[in-house]
C-alpha cells in the first residue's frame, strides 16, 4: 500500500494527499513531528529531510529540486489520473511557480501568524526557532502585525485564478489537472489554523474550493 510520510497542515503535503484521495485508491497515512525528521532521513537514505515523500513497496520517491514534481508525477503515472496532458506542459510549470512562491509565500506566513492553533505544543519552541533563523527574529510577530495588508496581497494574487474559473469549473478546463492540486494545497495550508476563509469576493474561487475537496477521478474519463 502507498504510505504518504507527511505532517498535515504543510502545503505540499496537502497536495500530494488530496490526489492520493482524489484517486480513489487506499493509502496509508504517516504523520511525522516536524521537529523529528529522522524517518524521511531513513528511508531516502539520507538524501532527504523535507516533507512529504512517498514509500511504495520498495520504492521511496521524494523530490529533486524545489521545483520538481516528483511524486505528483510518478502518481499520476502510476494511477493514470490524467493531470499532467503534453499539451499542458510549460503552462502549468509556469502556474505551479506562481502558485508555489507568490500564493504560498503569504498564504504560509498568514497561517502561521496563528501557528498556536496549529503546531501541538510540543513542537513549538522548534517550530519558532526554525522560523526566526529563516526570517529573522521576531517575523512571526512581525507577520501579525502585517497580517492585513498580507491578506490583501493574496487576495489580489488570487485574482487571476478567479478569473480563470469565471468560465470553468476547473483553472485549466472541465477536469483537474496538477495545478488545481498545487493551489489547493497552498490554499489548504492558509486555511489550517481556521482563522481565515477566502476572500468572499472570489465566488468562483469558493465554489472551485468545495468542488476540490470531494473532486475523484472516477467522474473523469482520461
Ligand atoms: N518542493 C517541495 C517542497 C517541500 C517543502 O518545502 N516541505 C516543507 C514542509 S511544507 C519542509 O519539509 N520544510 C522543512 C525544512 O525545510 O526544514 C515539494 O513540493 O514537496
Amino acid at each position: 500500500m502507498i504510505e504518504l510520510i507527511q505532517f498535515p497542515w504543510s502545503p505540499f503535503c496537502i497536495v500530494q494527499r488530496r490526489i492520493l484521495e482524489f484517486s480513489g485508491i487506499s493509502f496509508k497515512v504517516t504523520n511525522i513531528p516536524a521537529t523529528d525528521r529522522s524517518l524521511v532521513w531513513k528511508l531516502t537514505r539520507a538524501r532527504y529531510y523535507q516533507v512529504p515523500i512517498l514509500r511504495d513497496g520498495r520504492q521511496v520517491v521524494f523530490e529533486t529540486s524545489d521545483d520538481s514534481q516528483v511524486i505528483a508525477k510518478y502518481l499520476n503515472k502510476k494511477l493514470g489520473l490524467g493531470l499532467f496532458p503534453p499539451h499542458l506542459r510549460g503552462l502549468q510549470t509556469i502556474l505551479s511557480l506562481h502558485i508555489e512562491n507568490e500564493i504560498e509565500g503569504v498564504g504560509f506566513k498568514l497561517n502561521d501568524v496563528h501557528y498556536r492553533a496549529v503546531i501541538p505544543e510540543s513542537e513549538r519552541l522548534a517550530f519558532v526557532r526554525h522560523k526566526e533563523r529563516k526570517f529573522g527574529r521576531g517575523c512571526l510577530e512581525r507577520w501579525r502585525e502585517e497580517k492585513a495588508a498580507m491578506l490583501k496581497q493574496l487576495e489580489a494574487r488570487l485574482f487571476p485564478y478567479e478569473q480563470m474559473l469565471l468560465g470553468k469549473p476547473f483553472l485549466l478546463g472541465d477536469r483537474p489537472h496538477f495545478v488545481d492540486f498545487d493551489l489547493y494545497g497552498m490554499l489548504g495550508n492558509f486555511l489550517a489554523s481556521r482563522k481565515y476563509e477566502l476572500p468572499t469576493e472570489h465566488t468562483k474561487m469558493r465554489e472551485w474550493y468545495e468542488q476540490m475537496t470531494r473532486t475523484r477521478a472516477a467522474d473523469f474519463s482520461n
